[in-house]
């Protein structure tokens, strides 16, 4: 492929400019072709230096020159998270330790994380990757971007900073944390960008109103989000409240940290996919079927110059549909639904699925309930049992038990006819939820 992740962004007769228009408005035939000589080359990476790959191919009987077509690369079998902790730390790498410039690694709830490793290569591609994704985002040469992601073995801090500075953006490494400092920074440094999960920015939004802090008059004018997922009516809140344009950016520590697609400014509820860099497929989670173009499904992905560790066909239990029509933006690239859940997300409360999500959009139709809950599930009774904590809003917490207990009702009511499942809530003061400076855990499953 042409692009140089050096080169400047260059200005595209459209109305934003386009970090790389040769792949990013190339016709769909040019994007596949391009995209299945590099699968080629991977698959052929991956084979010759990484043993268990050499056996996986050789024991399905393809050498990679034999592959010619998107049928014979779905004969691979797909990589799980699993294999990466099976292998951990350097099991899977594809280079000598002595290749490797930067290690990364996914903090794991239970055993050991996942580690990932970056060739000077890799870390090149990803701050292409983080290039061309900020400025689908709006972002340009000039602004000044503030961290709020820690700057650790997580991929949001060291990968978005290397990005924003290759396009020339001011780098301000405030890191994660002490929320009244990142409002003072922001007011003296006129930052114009700010790079969170939307939960953290909610957060810094709500301590700078307490603060008395004037959002409106403020410098900042994008939101670079991402790391979790960004409902709707979060997304509406941010930007009414801050004002300013709030993106969302996915992607994951296997397969790079972020950097695998970002939103533009015209496809709002969709994200480009990076696909000079990922081979995309849609399966059923259930069957492991390759699902038709524009099918919900799961995403899995194959990294497409990753020389550190290479991964074919990596399922990322993330839930999302992919459609490649041309985008108003003036890109061709593939477009995925933002995620809102994961395959693995799923609740099974007395026999009945739920999804977290479901819930979300229950409360995201009802007028006073905030955008902070959680749900816990336990089964301390011997029965499964889903408890609700939401936190209302300020302008209908009320002293009046009645007013209080109404409102608890119509949102009992409500999940109960969307859930099909009996859901105990509890209201909760605002404020009284906590806020993270990360990921927001939503769910918390205490059955045994
Ligand atoms: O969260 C990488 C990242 C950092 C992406 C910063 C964007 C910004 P992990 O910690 O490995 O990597 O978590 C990856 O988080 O499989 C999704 O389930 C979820 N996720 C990441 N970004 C989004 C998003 C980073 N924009 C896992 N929307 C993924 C929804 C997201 N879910």
């Amino acid at each position: 492929m042409s692009q140089n992740p050096s080169q400047n962004p260059s200005q595209q007769p459209g109305q934003y400019p386009i970090l790389n228009p040769s792949l990013e408005c190339a016709s769909r035939d040019e994007i596949a072709s391009q995209q299945f000589a590099l699968l080629r080359e991977q698959v052929a990476w991956a084979y010759e230096r990484v043993p268990y790959y050499t056996e996986l191919l050789d024991g399905i009987g393809l050498k990679p020159a034999e592959l010619r077509t998107p049928a014979d690369f779905q004969r691979i079998p797909f990589t799980e998270k699993s294999l990466l902790r099976d292998t951990y730390p350097y099991g899977l790498f594809a280079v000598p330790l002595d290749e490797i410039i930067r290690l990364h690694a996914s903090s794991g709830t239970t055993g050991k994380p996942i580690v990932v490793g970056y060739t000077r290569q890799d870390i090149e591609e990803w701050r292409y990757c983080i290039m061309a994704l900020a400025q689908m985002a709006g972002v340009v040469p000039g602004d000044r971007a503030q961290m709020a992601f820690g700057y650790g073995m997580f991929t949001g801090g060291f990968g978005l900073h290397y990005g924003m500075e290759g396009l020339g953006v001011m780098m301000i490494p405030a890191a994660a944390g002490n929320t009244e400092r990142h409002i003072m920074m922001i007011e003296d440094y006129g930052t114009t960008v700010l790079i969170a999960t939307p939960s953290y920015a909610l957060h810094i939004c709500e301590v700078g109103e307490k603060l008395g802090f004037d959002w409106a008059a403020s410098s900042l004018r994008v939101g670079l989000f991402g790391g979790e997922p960004c409902p709707p009516k979060l997304k509406a809140e941010i930007e009414s409240r801050m004002h300013i344009t709030c993106t969302d950016n996915y992607g994951l520590t296997e397969v790079m940290g972020p950097g695998v697609s970002g939103e533009c400014l015209v496809s709002r509820q969709q994200q480009h996919i990076m696909e000079d860099r990922f081979y995309w497929e849609v399966i059923d989670p259930n069957t492991g079927e390759v699902l038709p173009e524009g099918q919900p499904g799961e995403l899995v992905l194959t990294p497409l110059k990753k020389q550190g560790i290479p991964l074919l066909r990596y399922r990322t239990h993330d839930l999302t549909r992919v459609i490649t029509e041309p985008c108003g933006c003036g890109r061709t690239t593939a477009r995925m639904d933002k995620v809102r859940t994961r395959s693995d997300d799923m609740l099974i409360i007395r026999g009945t699925n739920v999804y977290p999500s479901q819930i979300e959009d229950v409360l995201a139709g009802i007028p006073g309930a905030s955008a902070h809950y959680r749900i816990i599930v336990d089964n301390e009774t011997g029965l499964d049992r889903l408890t609700l904590n939401l936190e209302v809003q300020p302008e209908i917490f009320s002293d009046s038990f009645t007013a209080m207990d109404g409102f608890r009702q119509q949102v009992t009511d409500k999940l109960k006819s969307v859930l099909q499942v009996g859901v105990v809530v509890k209201l909760v003061e605002p404020g009284n939820i906590d806020r993270v400076m990360g990921k927001t855990k939503h769910v918390e499953d205490l059955r045994s």
